[in-house]
């Protein structure tokens, strides 16, 4: 998705919890109905609320979009580093996510165009790019997401970041990226992440 569509969803200081922009079972069978309200109702929410709670003392980033606090890293007050950057990266980090899903039955899952070439240019082919982003992926250890990322020239990789960072403040922009946080998958998967990921790229948004 254009990353400068992110105020536009979230808005900005106090930020608020976007409505989902498909129904929580429209991603059936892949993510189910039960994750989907969990991760969007309970985790996605709790970011957004204590995001809130941290830059409360804080008029003069309240005057900020999301993106340009989160690029200020370590010229954030000391005191609510932290707590700015884990929050804020896990409301940023959801929002691409979220919006970057759709239903299966819509004609987005399968690059075209630009992308595609792209695509073929870094990887060699579609489905050697998948596989690859699946081991990254899989390759995660503990919590975090895998990004493709796309540099100034247009060339591609592939990033894994830990926790709830972001390629913010980086030369590095996010065409989409996949939540490899076991909230993410554990209800329906259990401990099995790579089915979750192989599935993910039925509702992925590529275009
Ligand atoms: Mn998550």
């Amino acid at each position: 998705m254009n990353i400068s569509s992110i105020s536009a969803i979230i808005g900005n200081y106090p930020f608020s919890l976007p409505n989902l922009p498909y129904a929580y079972d429209a991603l059936e069978p892949y993510i189910d109905e039960e994750t989907m309200h969990l991760h969007h109702d309970k985790h996605y929410a709790t970011y957004i609320k204590n995001l809130n709670i941290a830059l409360e003392p804080y008029p003069d980033l309240q005057q900020l979009s999301l993106e340009e606090i989160l690029k200020m890293k370590n010229n954030l007050p000391p005191e609510a580093r932290t707590a700015i950057l884990n929050n804020g990266g896990g409301v940023y980090n959801h929002t691409l996510f979220f919006q970057g899903l759709a239903p299966m039955s819509e004609d987005v899952h399968r690059p075209e165009g630009n992308l595609l070439t792209a695509i073929e240019t870094c990887f060699g082919s579609f489905y050697n790019f998948k596989n690859e982003f699946n081991q990254l992926a899989a390759g995660v250890f503990g919590s975090g997401w895998t990004a493709l990322a796309s540099d100034s020239g247009g060339n591609l990789s592939i990033q894994n970041l830990g926790n709830q960072d972001t390629l913010l403040g980086t030369d590095l922009e996010v065409v989409f990226l996949f939540d490899v946080w076991e909230h993410a998958y554990y209800l329906k998967y259990k401990n099995v992440r790579m089915d979750y990921l192989k599935n993910l790229w039925e509702i992925i948004k590529l275009k």
